[in-house]
């Protein structure tokens, strides 16, 4: 396998060393091969916000499996999990799932441009929207860990229609919208980014973001594949009070399993075929075992408290690992929201992918690796977010904070 690995930034290669292979998970744990045991704070990259393998998920998976493992038929699962995501995200009125967060940003974009008759749309430097050729222009994550711009294998052609400003930057928008007259289908971003390091929007950002796209007939869209139903039950959109025309999703609410969604204004949905004109389809979408997962990965965190609980959690944990840096006259500044953190080894403030590049990365492989060696797996580059859940116990986080303090000691 190319590197060894079914997706690129598990390779490791922008801290260094061997990447950990996984034996097995369960709560807030990670195994290796060798059976050394690791707090997790990527949590399979969002899914695992109840924990690793909940008995909860995990029974209903067993039964459901008794019955099969897809349909590729309509199957009552799927308006099940539907009807849960209408009534959580407010910007949803009509969803159809597909099998991953990159999936959903491509079929979003295709229908962003068949509902404006647009070509053109803005993203943000540094937010990472998949992996499909359009968004490859200053992508975040991998992209930016393995500093690959722009893809090999990608045309011009294909992102001359893909324009970029920086985040948090509302005046560079203007100006693409000044300068492409009726031709911007729409912007997306992610409203919280996960995918520079954890950069946040500064107020006032998205609201500018609202208007400017009503200004123009263009349309917003929130990429929360990441911060959907992590950052609050509504996602950012609920918890910011700003709400886009289309939403995208994945991770958490396939609970594990393969499942994306994109979903919004219902008057814009009915265009995906076969309501509509717009095709897009998938063999494996809405699968009954999918499904299953998401629903019960929802139902858990529907429960009283559970977004109390993960941002206590998620604020003791970083501000323990700003008050060690401090101790170790180390510079940093970091933040979290709902059930995502990150830091960065620079004085701050980060306001978008330029200061993220600029904060001291390598500092950042040595205290990756510090850290593993203490038995805590945190996201193997700088240019990523950390994950929080309900099975991260007040004992795993004092044991974090302790490794930090005894890494930046060992490092410095
Ligand atoms: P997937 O195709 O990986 O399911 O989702 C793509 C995607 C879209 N939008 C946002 C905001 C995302 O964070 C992602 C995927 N996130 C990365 C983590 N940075 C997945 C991990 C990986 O690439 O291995």
């Amino acid at each position: 396998m190319p590197g060894g690995v079914s997706s690129p930034v598990r390779a490791f290669r922008s801290v260094g060393g061997q990447p950990i292979v996984f034996d097995r998970v369960k709560g807030a744990y990670a195994w290796d091969v060798d059976g050394n045991r690791f707090i997790d704070y990527i949590g399979s990259w969002g899914p695992a916000i109840c924990g690793h393998a909940h008995p909860e998920v995990i029974a209903a998976l067993q039964e459901a499996l008794e019955k099969g493992t897809s349909f590729g038929a309509p199957c009552e699962l799927e308006n099940q999990l539907a009807e849960m995501v209408i009534d959580a995200v407010p910007s949803v009125e009509m969803v159809r799932f597909v099998n991953s967060g990159t999936e959903a940003c491509m079929s979003v974009l295709r229908l962003m441009r068949a509902y404006t008759g647009r070509d053109k749309l803005i993203k943000f430097e540094g937010c990472y929207h998949g992996h499909a050729d359009m968004f490859l222009v200053k992508a975040g994550s991998g992209v930016a860990t393995l500093g690959l711009p722009d893809s090999p294998g990608v045309p011009r052609s294909t992102t001359s229609n893909t324009l970029t400003a920086p985040y948090n930057d509302l005046e560079a928008v203007k100006e693409l919208f000044a300068e492409n007259p009726d031709a911007i289908s729409g912007v997306i971003l992610e409203p919280i980014v996960g995918n520079a390091g954890f950069i946040t929007p500064e107020p006032g950002f998205l609201e500018g973001l609202r208007e400017l796209t009503q200004e123009h007939g263009a349309l917003l869209v929130f990429d929360e594949v990441m911060s959907g139903f992590r950052v609050s039950y509504g996602g950012a959109q609920a918890r910011f009070g700003v709400t886009p025309d289309l939403t995208t999703m994945g991770k958490v609410i396939g609970g594990g399993l393969p499942v994306g969604a994109y979903g919004g204004k219902a008057e814009i949905m009915e265009m995906v075929a076969p309501a509509g004109p717009m095709y897009q389809a998938g063999t494996l979408s809405g699968n009954p075992l999918a499904m299953t997962a998401g629903i019960k990965t929802l139902e858990v965190l529907k429960q009283e408290g559970t977004y109390e609980r993960l941002e206590t959690t998620t604020q003791r944990l970083i501000g323990g690992i700003i008050e060690a840096a401090k101790e170790a006259e180390v510079p940093i500044t970091g933040s979290s929201i709902g059930a995502m953190f990150g830091f960065f080894f620079c004085e701050g403030p980060v306001r978008n992918f330029e200061d993220a590049k600029a904060a001291n990365t390598e500092l950042f492989g040595k205290m990756h690796r510090a850290m593993l060696e203490r038995g805590i797996y945190l996201a193997p580059s700088a240019f990523e977010a950390g994950f929080t859940s309900l099975a991260h116990s007040e004992a795993d986080i004092e044991a974090t904070l302790q490794a930090f303090r005894d890494s930046f000691a060992a490092v410095s």
